[in-house]
């Protein structure tokens, strides 16, 4: 089998990829380890940046998200007793979020490469990458590369490696050859999806000396929390009660808000953690999303990134084959990297700003509020918030 690029993993990066290279003429194949019922079904992120909703709608998957998705135009803070709007429209006119569940971003994406007859293999084990490494350029008449999966083969030009955090491209590349930044936090996050309205129109984020709590949702009859919990919490840990009690803690915190509670449908745990590979090109592979860096959630970037790297991916792609220029592919990490380290630094700023950090002194406690109230308080500080909240303009813009 041959194409011209093989793409690994069926997340928001490789689909969104696979299509975005189809409608610029440029063949791919999306080999993925799990199968399609899987990938439609994890449940992950939610909010989704402008950029991400323009990217989207420009490559055809944009009718269902924009019929069933909600647009958010603020979130509240929430601490000391009162909720704070960051207010987007007031803030950053005509930007805004999303709210949209990652499952169905990626529901949509596969309907829509299939449709295009994008070839997408689901349940492929022990994908091994080989002849990646190169000259460092991608001039033709380098080494080939290539992917071997049971006894099949698969040529191609070039690898994108979009197989998450654990998967098999990253780990690929000579760890000599990688510099790892990586910091991780103190908690996780439990995950829990309910059958109940959300209490709230928009996004809560809670910090109370319990801990830090989001309220999120997903549609009209179903929302989703988070709360902070010890690193190695299981999900069997929490009963369903014990759950809504400490929902309603770190909640109903202000004066006449009561959390609606309902049916708990899915619990699941996220261990908080920044990552960052450098550089995200080694050869003919190019490493996109989650298997190039990881930000903890409280910033909802995740997805956002993914989407952001495979934007410049396949533009550096769909110009190579257009025109013969490298120029894009060797620019491609340093380009992406820039996006990178400034989310890198918000989410990093979130977490910290929201979690209730154990061990930590009273002086660092009326730090963290000081920076709180200064967040509220300041017309320039609520800003920087809601820009990097609501996304970051694209270089290409
Ligand atoms: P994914 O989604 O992990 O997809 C990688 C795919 O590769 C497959 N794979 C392999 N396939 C073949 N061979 C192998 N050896 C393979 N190894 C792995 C996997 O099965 C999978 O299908 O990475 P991608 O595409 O880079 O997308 C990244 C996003 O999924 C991730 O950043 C977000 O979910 C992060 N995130 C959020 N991002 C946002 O932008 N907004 C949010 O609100 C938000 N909330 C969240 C989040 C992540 C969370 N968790 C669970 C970590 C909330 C949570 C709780
Ligand atoms: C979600 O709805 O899953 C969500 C929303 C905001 C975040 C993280 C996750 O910061």
């Amino acid at each position: 089998m041959r194409t011209r690029v093989a793409i690994i993993g069926a997340g928001p990066a490789g689909l969104l990829l696979a299509l975005l290279l189809h409608r610029s003429g440029v063949d791919a194949v999306v080999l993925e380890r799990r199968s399609r019922a899987y990938c439609e079904s994890r449940v992950r992120a939610g909010v989704l940046e402008q950029g991400t909703v323009d990217t989207l709608t420009e490559a055809g998957v944009g009718d269902r998200m924009r019929a069933e998705g909600h647009v958010h135009h603020g979130i509240e803070l929430r601490f000391g007793g009162r909720g704070h709007r960051i207010a987007f429209e007031d803030l950053v006119p005509g930007r805004a979020i999303t709210v949209y569940g990652q499952q169905e971003v990626v529901k949509d994406l596969i309907a829509a490469n299939l449709e295009a007859g994008v070839e997408i293999r689901f349940e492929v084990e022990d994908i091994a990458l080989h002849d990646f490494t190169g000259p460092g350029d991608a001039a033709p008449g380098g080494p080939a590369p290539h992917l071997t999966f049971g006894t099949e083969r698969l040529d191609c030009d070039f690898i994108a490696g979009c197989d998450g955090f654990h998967g098999v491209s990253r780990a690929s590349i000579p760890a000599d050859r990688l510099r790892v930044f990586e910091k991780t936090y103190p908690f996780a996050w439990l995950g829990i999806l309910a059958d109940t309205a959300p209490s709230a129109p928009e996004l809560v984020y809670a910090a109370s000396e319990r801990g830090f709590s989001l309220h999120s949702m997903r549609s009209d009859h179903v929302s989703r929390f988070y709360l902070q919990v010890p690193p190695d919490t299981r999900p069997e840990d929490w009963t369903h009660d014990a759950i809504w009690a400490e929902l309603k803690a770190r909640h109903e915190t202000v004066p006449g808000f009561t959390l609606t509670t309902g049916p708990i449908t899915a619990v699941d745990v996220a261990a908080m953690r920044s990552f960052v590979v450098e550089p995200m090109r080694f050869g003919r592979l190019l490493l996109a999303g989650d298997a190039a860096h990881i930000v903890p959630p409280t910033g909802a970037k995740g997805l956002n990134l993914a989407v952001a790297d495979v934007r410049v991916l396949a533009r550096a792609l769909g110009e190579y084959y257009r025109t013969g220029t490298t120029a894009g592919l060797d620019a491609y990490s340093a380009t992406c990297l820039r996006r990178v380290w400034r989310v890198q630094h918000f989410s990093w700023w979130m977490t910290s700003l929201l979690h209730a950090f154990e061990g930590t002194d009273d002086y660092d406690r009326r730090l963290q509020r000081a920076q709180l109230e200064a967040v509220v308080g300041s017309r320039a500080q609520a800003t920087a918030l809601a820009e990097n909240y609501v996304g970051l303009p694209y270089e290409d813009e």
